[in-house]
């Protein structure tokens, strides 16, 4: 089959909730991927984030194909014997008392504010159906109906209502926005993104998030991150909270928890929180499996044996400052950290960040636009120095061609 079928076929068959950039992969492995013609690319979007330890990390595999032959689901209406593991291995790598596995990144994120209402009452005492939890303008959460309340994002939001009730948005790295907001006392959280992606890569003010939290606490008030694209190195700490030596009071993570193999996410929280939620009150039938807490356990590993916190941290240095030094009036703004980055593109002649990444995938590197004019450049964190400035060259040389 050519690609074209391919693409006909998805277009054919498939919602058009997506609009992909017209390459089909077949193959992937570290930071490539190939498309069914063999062409090889350099993979600067990552799944999102989900990819951090690299396509098809064979330990990754290993621990899927390994469980999958042996048990992969028994729902949690059983003990079974990979649970536990999982659970004291990943709280004790973060640093949390209590774990609540659920699969994407939207539920661990209706997980947090489920979590955030229940203790709302149950310990902070605000009275009946009044908590209120506060998010930040351009937030991306994920995609179901509570979530896409708090979008600000008309795509995300219109023609979905109505809309659950209960969040009120402030201006992302607002911090007097967000002390006003908290004179509410029926306030129970502050749900917010370490570096919003969505909004691309918009990184706050130094120290936004440490004084944020510390006026959480004034006002008695969970501190509720996302990391579920932040989180697990890609920022360059293995959290992205951890720059400012903020311990989030509930920490979402996703994506890369499970190295792209697997659909895992998890919310972290210490007791006098997560043991607010009782047995019938929250849960899933896939969340924790034992195929997802073995695969979280290896994913979790690698990050720690391959040292991808550091190599995100040293390499994303050197990353925008070669990007800053191309010479080319189409790069208005580079920004990022770690391998989280994103340039904002100066549209010339009809030519918007799409061509740009249109000409890339030509050269051999894939990254998608955001919001018309910004590129995420946010590649496998297993990236090593040479492929690093391989792949720089790729963009340079975009650049370069489209004056
Ligand atoms: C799509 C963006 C990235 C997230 C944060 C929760 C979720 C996400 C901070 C939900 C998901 C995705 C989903 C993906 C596009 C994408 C994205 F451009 F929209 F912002 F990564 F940059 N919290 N992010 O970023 O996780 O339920 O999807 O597992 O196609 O919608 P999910």
């Amino acid at each position: 089959m050519k690609p074209k079928e391919y693409m006909d076929r998805e277009e054919r068959y498939g919602a058009h909730n997506y609009h992909p950039l017209p390459v089909v992969l077949d193959r992937g492995d570290g930071v490539y991927v190939w498309d069914i013609e063999g062409r090889r690319y350099f993979d600067f979007l990552s799944a999102y984030s989900a990819v951090n330890q690299g396509h098809c990390h064979p330990r990754i595999v290993k621990a899927l194909t390994d469980q999958a032959q042996k048990l992969a689901l028994t729902s949690r209406a059983f003990y079974n014997s990979t649970l536990g593991e999982y659970e004291e291995y990943v709280t004790k790598y973060f640093g949390y008392d209590k774990v609540l596995p659920m699969n994407t990144g939207a539920e661990g994120d209706e997980t947090a504010l489920k979590l955030c209402r229940k203790w709302a009452y149950k310990v902070k005492g605000i009275p009946e159906n009044k908590a209120k939890i506060i998010a930040c303008e351009g937030n991306f959460h994920g995609r179901t109906i509570t979530i896409i309340s708090m979008s600000t994002d008309p795509d995300a939001r219109n023609d979905f209502g109505p809309y659950t009730p209960g969040f009120e948005i402030i201006p992302y790295n607002d911090l007097n926005a967000l002390k006003k907001a908290l004179e509410d006392p029926d306030v129970a959280g502050f749900l917010v993104e370490p570096i919003q992606g969505e909004a691309g890569v918009y990184v706050p003010d130094e120290g936004y998030l440490k004084e944020a939290y510390a006026l959480c606490k004034k006002h008695n008030v969970l501190f509720i991150a996302d990391e579920v694209q932040t989180g697990i190195a890609r920022t360059g700490k293995l959290l992205a909270c951890d720059h400012e030596g903020v311990r989030p009071d509930v920490l979402i993570l996703g994506k890369a928890l499970s190295g792209g193999a697997y659909p895992i996410s998890a919310v972290l929280a210490d007791d006098e929180i997560m043991l607010t939620i009782k047995p019938g009150e929250h849960g899933s039938t896939f969340g924790g499996n034992p195929v997802a807490a073995k695969v979280a356990i290896e994913a979790l590993q690698v990050v720690k044996d391959e040292k991808l916190a550091e190599n995100a941290a040293r390499l994303g240095g050197i990353f925008r400052e070669e990007l800053r030094n191309i010479p080319s009036d189409r790069i208005e703004l580079v920004r990022g950290k770690g391998l989280l980055n994103a340039a904002v593109i100066r549209p010339v002649a009809g030519k918007t960040a799409w061509d740009v990444c249109l000409e890339m995938k030509d050269r051999g590197l894939i990254a998608k636009p955001t919001h018309d004019h910004i590129i995420r450049f946010a590649p496998p964190l297993v990236i090593n120095e040479e492929q690093l400035y391989e792949a720089l060259e790729i963009i340079r040389k975009t650049f370069e061609n489209m004056h």
